[in-house]
């Protein structure tokens, strides 16, 4: 479930702070969950929102999109999300205006989200052969929403899925296609390379795609798309087109998130002594993509630069 329920709580700041909170403890996860549990909260806030004037409400939208979005910081989609959600706030001229925008944009973006991994499916099982071998990192709906569909149109595939530590979401990937009747078998992440020679093509998902055409997805992303890269395999990133980054159309870069030493290993693992490092994502770059299969179609990483002043122009307006 990646939309929070709300039941009939009377407190909206209530909702905001349990989903940013779900969201930080990956009780919701992925890059797309959190973006949809994202805008679902702004949704829900406003629509429960019992304030009087306009002003008021901007502040406390703007308030609770900051706690929102302070929850986790590497996905974009989290930020693309929310900033959807508010986004005719600025035009709106009544209290009534702005929080109808609020509950019918968060909808929106909630519904286009999943329209898009479902089309994501569809062009992305096209380019599927009859017996591929294909290997998949983590757990992205949308690289498993292509791998499914492709087994569903009968393409004979065998997959691979890394159990991808430390939260292990390669068991959550596994489970999925297994569900679903696929082949698959799970590997440790350090397996990689020993079974590259057997795959014939990869698909991960993404966090966020940077303007330069390099990917940050899961931590140990980059090191698969090396050892693809190494045996000459195709490397696909799945991935709605809100995991652009029109931050990066600036400069600004992408933050990797850190998380705590216990996630790794326990104290009774460790003394103290030992420094434990962390890191939740990893930057691919562009040189080692094949293509990102999005909602729009396939787009070459050369050519990513050029779709997002399409999306977002130059990045610099107000968004
Ligand atoms: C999940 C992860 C996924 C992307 C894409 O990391 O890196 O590959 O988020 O997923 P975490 P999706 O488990 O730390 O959130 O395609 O579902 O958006």
């Amino acid at each position: 479930m990646y939309i929070i329920s709300h039941g009939n709580r009377e407190d909206v700041t209530d909702i905001v702070a349990e989903t940013a909170q779900a969201i930080k403890d990956m009780r919701v996860r992925g890059a797309g969950r959190i973006a949809r549990a994202g805008a679902s909260a702004m949704g829900a806030f406003a629509e429960g929102y019992k304030g009087v004037s306009i002003e008021q409400f901007r502040n406390d939208a703007g308030a609770a999109a900051k706690t929102i979005l302070a929850s986790r910081p590497t996905a974009v989609s989290l930020r693309n999300g929310v900033l959807y959600s508010v986004r005719g706030l600025d035009g709106a001229s009544t209290l009534k205006e702005a929080v109808d925008s609020v509950v019918r944009d968060s909808a929106e973006f909630v519904e286009s989200s999943s329209h898009a991994v479902e089309r994501i499916a569809e062009v992305g099982a096209q380019t599927v052969r009859d017996g591929d071998v294909i290997l998949t990192h983590c757990n992205s709906n949308a690289a498993v929403g292509v791998i499914k569909r492709a087994n569903a149109e009968k393409k004979n595939i065998k997959v691979y899925a890394t159990e991808t530590r430390p939260w292990r979401q390669g068991l959550i990937t596994s489970r999925e296609l297994a569900e679903a009747g696929v082949d698959v078998t799970l590997i440790v992440d350090g397996a990689v390379r020993s079974v590259m020679g057997k795959v014939d093509r990869v698909f991960v998902g993404a966090d966020t795609v940077a303007s330069d055409g390099s990917l940050y997805n899961k931590v140990g992303t980059s090191q698969i798309a090396l050892a693809a890269n190494e045996l000459g395999k195709e490397f696909s990133v799945c991935t709605e087109t809100y995991k652009f980054s029109p931050l990066t159309l600036r400069g600004e870069p992408v933050i990797i998130e850190e998380r705590g030493r216990e996630e790794v290993a326990s104290e009774s693992d460790v003394p103290p002594s030992v420094k434990v490092f962390n890191p939740v994502f990893d930057r691919t770059p562009a040189k080692y993509i094949s293509s990102y299969i999005t909602e729009n179609g396939i787009i070459h990483p050369g050519a990513v630069f050029g779709e997002m002043l399409r999306l977002f122009g130059t990045g610099r307006s107000k968004e």
